[in-house]
């Protein structure tokens, strides 16, 4: 074993004196921090790369790895971020700040979510193994939070293994305090790309993009053992936050006291307010509060939107296809990315804070108890879409080895650092937990047109000149403020270049370079042929084709700072009876006070496989 691993580091080396005579030798102070800086880089990931072999090599029950030890020394060979797997430095962590100065609304505040003796100090222990189906180990029932309030004997063993969390010295992986800290480290920008020595400065992110969903399957599978360890309870369970049924949208009561109570929270959303997956965040004028039975219904029209009709494609439901480096970057959260998950946060956080903290923003959203039930949730929400969508066991949405070779690093229920890959994440089955079965009443909530198609088609016509003189000229080319609606004509691609296999294309709106200002959070609606007014404008509309969503402290964006959004329209144009127009219109509708801050460079039709 010894002497192959002599052999394995044979051509690192190689490259590592490639790396060292081709780096440029003129303007040395320029390119001696660099130089440094790659030096690092490459050292660290040595000690990562030994690990790696030591344990594909001692390990005989470990998955089959389809990431070999060579793809990984392919990182200094290629310099280039194409096929290479992807994850974070962990001796780059450094304080970020959640909001960036140049906001002239809010000051920048430091975070610092660094352990203090750093995780790169410690030895990445293994990659990470599936609970043994053999062993005894039963599998945990996740359950709905909200059918969990009489049950005393399980709410007492919750409350005691976060009482004890709370209370483990800060630094311990296991403390809350480190628990709410990961989601600062991967979604404020403490760490850097590890991947191409090219991506020294390059954060690592995992919000906005396909690393959304694993990131959190296994974020709240290590906290979920971790609290059953500390208790000593190997069949314990988290609740989930059922917010897709009716009696679950409220915050569920076991959040409201003990331990799993949070103080910042908004006030006027405690129970019995059903969560607004479709919140407008700064609504001031509370009089407009929609009755429950009507929120009740958004949500539900939102969530077919959301899970069903717009997201019938993997990039659409999970987020655009991230890659190392500054031009592998990209940043597009999907559907549910954007709600229920974003606006829920929103939803939850203290207006009154700086930050909507906690939940409103990423920095501090897992200092709430709730952040698990959050998550559990939309941990579900994934698997039901697998289900929905005809992705079964282990086949993966994307099959893409840089999606499922890009990998984390978690402290498991022993401490122990270990790493997970992406591929670990897609068959929740081998993970020993399982969500109690609950009706899908949003699957029944699909909208109705808001006036017959017929008429719909002679209001738009009629719009169409009133708007001649203005967007029509500036076709679909922004960049528009969204201080008001845009309504926008936008002109389908012809049919003639669509190939073969058509009934598997979805027709994809998409919004281009959507920028906000830093420190801001915003959200925008997306309609399709809308003819009824703004205000009268709500998912349960069939012309409703989605939102976008960000959250505070979403910041430390990809290369220049600007998001697309992509949603799936084939139905909707469909039920609209518009399949065979030239052009549709598309209306952008700002939600909320922050609309001056965002801005949209234009919006297209692609067709997606
Ligand atoms: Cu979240």
């Amino acid at each position: 074993m010894a002497t192959s691993s002599v052999w394995c580091f044979v051509p690192f080396f190689v490259v590592l004196v490639f790396v060292l005579i081709l780096l440029p030798q003129g303007s040395q102070h320029q390119h001696h921090g660099r130089r440094n800086q790659i030096l690092s880089q490459l050292s660290s990931k040595a000690i990562l790369v030994e690990g790696w072999l030591r344990d594909k090599q001692s390990t005989t029950d470990a998955e089959p790895a389809s990431s070999s030890s060579s793809t990984e020394y392919y990182y200094y060979m290629s310099g280039s971020g194409n096929g290479i797997p992807f994850s974070p430095n962990l001796s780059t962590c450094h304080p970020t700040s959640s909001q960036i100065p140049d906001s002239p609304h809010k000051k920048s505040h430091e975070v610092n979510c660094c352990p203090a003796s750093p995780d790169s100090g410690e030895p990445i222990v293994r990659d990470f193994q599936f609970p043994s189906p053999s062993s005894a180990s039963p599998v945990r029932i996740r359950r709905p939070a909200h059918r969990l309030a009489l049950d005393r004997e399980y709410l007492a063993k919750y409350n005691k293994a976060v009482a004890i969390m709370k209370r483990l010295p800060p630094d311990h992986p296991h403390s809350w305090h480190r628990q709410a800290q990961i989601h600062c480290l991967y979604c404020n920008g403490a760490y850097y790309q590890a991947a191409a020595a090219a991506a020294a400065d390059v954060p690592f992110m995992v919000h906005e993009s396909w690393l959304f969903f694993p990131f959190h399957r296994f974020y709240v599978y290590f906290h979920e053992r971790i609290l059953g360890k500390l208790i000593g309870d190997d069949t314990f369970a988290l609740p989930y936050w059922n917010y897709d049924s009716p009696d679950g949208m409220p915050i569920p009561d076991i959040y409201m006291k003990g331990e799993l109570h949070d103080m910042k929270r908004a006030t006027r959303h405690l129970p019995p307010a059903p969560v607004a997956i479709d919140y407008t965040p700064d609504k001031l004028d509370l009089s407009d509060e929609p009755p429950a039975a009507e929120q009740t219904a958004t949500n539900l029209a939102l969530l077919y939107q959301h899970m069903v009709s717009g997201a019938s494609k993997p990039e659409l439901f999970m987020g655009c296809k991230l890659r190392p480096g500054e031009d592998g970057a990209c940043s597009g959260m999907g559907t549910a990315e954007a709600a229920p998950h974003n606006s829920v946060h929103l939803w939850v956080g203290d207006a009154s804070m700086l930050e909507y903290e906690d939940m409103g923003t990423l920095y501090a959203a897992a200092r709430d108890p709730l952040f698990f039930a959050h998550h559990a949730n939309l941990d579900r929400l994934w698997a039901v879409w697998r289900r929905l969508h005809g992705y079964r066991g282990s086949r993966p949405e994307f099959d893409d080895p840089q999606w499922l070779d890009s990998h984390f690093y978690f402290h498991d229920e022993n401490a122990d650092l270990v790493r997970v890959r992406v591929r670990d994440a897609i068959d929740m089955d081998r993970f020993g937990y399982a969500y109690e079965e609950v009706d899908l009443p949003w699957l029944d909530a699909r909208p109705k047109p808001s006036v017959a198609p017929e008429l719909a088609r002679d209001l738009l016509r009629a719009k169409e000149k009133d708007y001649d003189n203005m967007l029509r000229m500036a076709t679909n080319k922004g960049p528009w403020t969204l201080e008001e609606t845009v309504r926008v004509q936008v002109t389908r691609p012809p049919k003639s270049t669509i190939k073969a296999g058509q009934e598997e294309l979805e027709e994809v709106l998409v919004v281009e370079g959507i920028s906000v200002e830093k420190g801001m959070h915003a959200k925008f609606d997306i309609y399709v042929n809308l003819v009824v007014d703004d205000t009268a404008a709500s998912p349960k509309l069939r012309e409703y084709a989605g939102c976008f969503v960000k959250m505070k402290g979403a910041d430390v964006a990809m290369k220049g700072g600007s998001r697309n959004m992509k949603v799936g329209i084939s139905e909707i144009l469909e039920d609209l009876q518009a399949g065979e127009d030239e052009s549709i219109w598309v209306s952008l509708v700002p939600r909320g006070g922050t609309a001056n801050a965002t801005r949209v460079d234009g919006i297209r039709i692609e067709y997606m496989q």
